[in-house]
């Protein structure tokens, strides 16, 4: 299968493209649909979980703003997946002309996907993916959750991997694909080395939820029990370490912290040394998002996979681009 991979200046022409109509054409030579060169998306949300998803969201909002020849419908399901999938099926008795999903989870989308393509709207997935079969949505711009697990694996096993290391794991919300797959990832980068997992479960992706959980660990484990943490995403790791410091430890030390997003108030505690290292996940998938959708109303061939390029950051890494970067 073909996918593409974007880096920062791709984004950019993309945005580009999309700014100036270049995009595609159609009738009206934009990409636009019936209605008079507006072109009517659906975009259904998972919530508003993480920092990751407000920078997300701003990034969607951005793209398909009016001044780009869009009327966006946006609905954001708090992290519900039943209420989603009665969004997507409320754009589709809308009558839109195309839906944008992050499913929150893979599973269940069969049904209301099959009746988008019943009613012939395209629907194009960013952010995560979905267990369907790939003909029932047009394309999928995103980040590649398994390298990223494996990034932060392979740092904890060249940081760990000779000494007796006992792990606790901060799950993102159970049945999505990032966490599915950055667990799988991670899993596999840390097979054969002595970091022990002793206790795994999610944390929703929230502040609130990983401190919760690592709560209840350090009750069983103590702070000397747990050596690392591998929290899915910077919100949980941030909450890990209100957790620890209150139980006395000391986040980055006592207890070390691998997480996933870099967004500015995780890349903050990484400069402050409460982290040891992040992963990036870029959230700024709007223009691609967008520039998708031009391209499949205007009946282009796009690649069914784009891949945003992520990097990843130690502390002193993180100290240097701090002040610079966009989210
Ligand atoms: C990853 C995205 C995840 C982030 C979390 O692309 O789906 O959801 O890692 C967010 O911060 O809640």
């Amino acid at each position: 299968m073909l996918k593409k991979v974007l880096t920062g200046v791709a984004m950019l022409g993309s945005l580009a493209l999309v700014a100036t109509g270049c995009g595609g054409s159609s009738d009206s030579g934009d990409g636009s649909s019936d209605s008079g060169g507006v072109i009517k998306v659906g975009f259904a949300q998972t919530g508003s979980e993480s920092g990751w998803r407000s920078a997300n969201t701003e990034s969607m909002k951005e793209a398909f703003s009016k001044e780009n020849g869009f009327d966006l419908v946006f609905n954001a399901a708090d992290n519900d997946p039943a209420a989603q999938i009665a969004a997507v099926r409320s754009f589709i008795n809308q009558g839109v002309d195309a839906i944008v999903i992050a499913p929150i989870v893979e599973d269940g989308w069969d049904d209301v996907l099959n009746e988008a393509k019943e009613a012939d709207i395209p629907v194009i997935l960013e952010d995560r993916t979905v267990s369907s079969s790939d003909d029932l949505y047009a394309a999928w711009v995103g980040d590649d959750f398994t390298k990223e697990g494996e990034t932060a694996g392979q740092w904890a096993a060249d940081t760990f991997g000779d000494t007796a290391t006992k792990l606790v794991v901060l799950e993102g919300t159970t049945g999505s694909a990032p966490a599915n797959d950055r667990a799988t990832g991670f899993d596999s980068a840390i097979e054969g080395t002595k970091i022990e997992k002793i206790d795994s479960q999610t944390g929703e992706f929230t502040r609130d939820g990983g401190k919760k959980v690592m709560e209840g660990f350090l009750q069983k484990y103590g702070v000397d029990g747990i050596d690392l943490v591998f929290a899915h995403n910077d919100d949980m790791a941030l909450g890990a370490i209100e957790a620890i410091e209150a139980a006395g430890g000391t986040p980055g030390e006592d207890i070390k912290i691998v997480s996933i997003d870099a967004v500015h108030d995780g890349m903050q505690a990484l400069v402050d040394g409460k982290i040891n290292f992040i992963v990036e996940c870029n959230p700024l998938l709007g223009d691609q998002a967008a520039e998708l959708v031009k391209s499949v109303l205007n009946d282009e061939s796009v690649d069914k996979q784009t891949f945003a390029v992520d990097q990843s950051f130690t502390q002193d890494q993180a100290a240097k681009v701090l002040d610079s970067r966009p989210y």
